[in-house]
């Protein structure tokens, strides 16, 4: 082998070495059964997802086309009365927002956005808007623990807001092993954890919110496989604890489909 031909494999393989993933970190894995399927609705670009009562409520997300909605969590039973189903109720975001994470505090839906560091406040009943907020940084995720808004950046960190002020009165490194976990996006308390999706990840990690560790984790390839998704921002993005049914609803931005999934251990 010459020189040049030699120094060009090195080069490769350290390309080839370059591109492969580091291998990844897991957590002990949560074990789940699908109770039922649904329709969701593709227009919908899941930012922020929660149940409250009978109810689904929904951020989605870009420029010129944020919607926050409503609907039953019943569905009619013919296919096409599936599709065509109505919003219980619809508001729009103004269009300069890109609507993100989306939490119910004290019968008040809690709306983030992007890159536009405003926190958009709006009344549950009537999903009239009623006031905003200024914070520093990306707005992700959303959640509420019941005293404390919980909020995601795309980074490691969460970070715990006080709902009257949204100031920031915690902020909590999340760690997978040893390693930190970025690219927290939607979120979900539910039964004392914090669980959140990662983006363009097809798992749902289980985060002490004491710690910040992950402590398991939840791998929804399976059900984004079925769908034969085309589009590759149709990542896995929204989890609402259903409280009636004790299991979670999960879908994607985009999905044609939500899933309740009820965990073998949570
Ligand atoms: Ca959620």
């Amino acid at each position: 082998m010459n020189q040049f031909l030699y120094a060009l494999l090195c080069t490769s393989l350290v390309f080839i070495a370059n591109l492969s993933p580091a291998p990844a970190q897991a957590a002990a894995p949560i074990t789940y059964k699908v109770l039922a399927e649904r329709t969701h609705k593709p227009t919908l670009f899941t930012q922020g997802l929660l149940v409250d009562g009978d109810h689904f409520y929904e951020s989605s997300g870009l420029y010129n086309k944020s919607l926050l909605v409503s609907y039953p969590i019943a569905e009619p039973e013919s296919k096409w009365a599936k599709i065509s189903a109505p919003f219980t109720k619809k508001q729009t975001v103004p269009a300069r927002y890109f609507a993100e994470g989306l939490a119910l505090h004290n019968d008040k839906l809690y709306l983030l956005t992007w890159q536009e560091k405003t926190l958009l406040i709006y009344d549950k009943a009537t999903l009239n808007f009623q006031k905003s907020i200024s914070y520093e940084g990306e707005g992700w995720g959303l959640t509420s623990d019941g005293k404390q808004l919980i909020r995601s950046d795309g980074s490691d960190s969460l970070y715990f807001h006080n709902p009257d002020s949204f100031a920031v009165t915690k902020t909590l490194k999340i760690t997978l092993g040893d390693a930190p976990l970025s690219k927290l996006n939607e979120l979900e308390f539910a039964q004392g954890f914090i669980w959140a999706n990662i983006w363009y990840d097809d798992r749902i990690v289980k985060i002490d919110p004491a710690t910040g560790k992950v402590v398991g984790e939840l791998n929804l390839a399976p059900l984004k496989q079925q769908l034969k998704l085309n589009d590759s921002e149709q990542v896995l993005n929204g989890i609402a604890w259903d409280e009636k049914q004790q299991a979670f609803w999960i879908t994607g931005k985009n999905w044609p489909t939500m899933f309740l999934i009820r965990l073998a251990q949570q």
